[in-house]
């Protein structure tokens, strides 16, 4: 029944959150939700999904060709999508709204180096606070593997569901010992969060999401529970060169639900080993889901998330929210006061790890566009096309293209950066 989920004195503050989220569309993060609703962890801590299975994350650079490195790659980011989406529902009994982080706000974290497969390290910056953006880069230096991303949300209200756009990408980078580094270009699934009316919201992805690099671009669709069959949190993927022989044609397809199983069809040659196990949330490297070590609060500079956060975060895991609705007003007091100066004084806050670039001057971009056309059409069509350098100019202006919404996007500002966590992290 609806409002199930909300407790009672706090169902009237549900419903004006409803109502203020299908009114203020775009941007929910600075929206007052009632309480049970909150979550303790700031969204500068949700970029450590992306390897909470280190292990499968450094196995990318095991792959002995680029066939089975393009399988690898988009075998971590499935194992991903439970972590990312379902685990605040498995903690915390639904989806809850994030802490809003503020600008500069920084996180750093680390995996341990365990069985060889080498230390790897996470950095996140809030690279801005009206829209809200978070950059991050997860680096895996043995390995010679970096992943390199920012995400925004775009927010909208849908038959009585949030849409959620995810507005960003990331770049995976593998550099081999020897040899020229491989870039591979991840883009992100859009969400909607159903369950509003009960007051236990959970996240069912839609649409579709690519992987695209080393020679093969893999398709992620994204399907929920129908009206009448279907299984939620399905997906079906296809793996496929974007140049050579068999341009488009898909040479592997896996399908199954990404927070449990999916199996792996073969689809090239004569034989098709059918009903191969692609990834099983529950066992081997899938099983051991490993939360990011952080390093000690107490030795925390201010702005660090685990800090800044840290008496609001303890409001609302014992319940004293008037604790927490205080502390956090006192760190928006603060940031309101910071903006005001440096606008006194012309300055703009410094970011720390990363600068923030135009992505697309309208000049190039128009260029590119036909040129992209022309390379999709190959692709579609099945063209050969073989001369060098072209698949990586086709994953650069897809990138070029999914991430036209923003004319901002973050690089990390030197190659140094890690220099910093790890002194923090010890
Ligand atoms: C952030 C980037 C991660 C994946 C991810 C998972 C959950 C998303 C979050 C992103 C962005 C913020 C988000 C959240 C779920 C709910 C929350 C959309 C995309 C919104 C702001 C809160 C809405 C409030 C409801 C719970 C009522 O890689």
């Amino acid at each position: 029944q609806a409002g199930d989920g909300v407790p009672a004195a706090q169902k009237s503050s549900w419903t004006a959150f409803v109502k203020s989220i299908a009114s203020v569309s775009g941007d929910l993060s600075s929206l007052t939700a009632p309480p049970f609703i909150l979550s303790p962890v700031s969204l500068t801590e949700y970029p450590s999904y992306w390897c909470e299975h280190p292990g499968l994350f450094a196995k990318i650079a095991d792959a002995k060709d680029d066939e089975s490195r393009a399988l690898a790659v988009l075998n971590w980011f499935i194992s991903t999508l439970k972590g990312q989406y379902t685990s605040r529902n498995e903690s915390m009994g639904s989806e809850k709204k994030p802490l809003n982080p503020v600008l500069g706000e920084l996180f750093y974290g680390f995996w341990a180096d365990k069985d060889g497969r080498g230390k790897t390290s996470l950095l996140v910056e809030q690279v801005s606070h009206h829209p809200p953006i978070t950059a991050y880069v997860i680096e895996n230096q043995s390995k010679g593997l970096r992943l390199v991303g920012h995400n925004a949300q775009k927010t909208s209200f849908s038959a009585g569901s949030i849409i959620v756009k995810q507005i960003g990408h990331a770049v995976l980078t593998y550099t081999p010992p020897t040899g020229t580094p491989v870039e591979y270009l991840l883009t992100f699934p859009r969400l909607r969060i159903d369950g509003i009316w009960y007051g236990s919201p959970y996240i069912e992805l839609a649409e579709t999401s690519y992987v695209s690099g080393g020679g093969f671009v893999s398709t992620v669709d994204y399907k929920g529970k129908g009206y009448f069959s279907g299984k939620s949190h399905s997906f079906k993927a296809t793996v496929a060169p974007v140049m050579g022989t068999g341009v488009g044609e898909a040479r592997y397809t896996i399908e199954g639900t990404w927070h449990t199983t999916s199996k792996i069809t073969k689809s090239s040659g004569k034989v098709a080993a059918k009903g191969d196990e692609f990834h099983n949330v529950e066992s081997g490297a899938y099983g051991k889901k490993e939360e990011v070590s952080v390093g000690d609060v107490a030795t925390m500079e201010d702005f660090e998330t685990r800090k800044l956060w840290g008496a609001v975060a303890k409001g609302i895991k014992t319940g004293d929210f008037d604790t927490a609705s205080k502390e956090k007003s006192t760190i928006e007091n603060d940031q309101r006061q910071r903006r005001k100066d440096e606008q006194a004084a012309g300055k703009t806050w410094p970011l720390k790890h990363f600068k923030l670039v135009e992505n697309h001057p309208t000049c190039t971009s128009s260029l590119l566009f036909v040129f992209f056309v022309v390379l999709r059409v190959c692709f579609v069509f099945r063209v050969r096309v073989n001369a060098s350098g072209l698949e990586c100019a086709y994953t650069r202006l897809v990138l070029l293209f999914i991430s036209r919404p923003h004319t901002l996007v973050p690089v990390p500002i030197t190659d140094a950066i890690f220099l910093f966590a790890d002194e923090r992290l010890g």
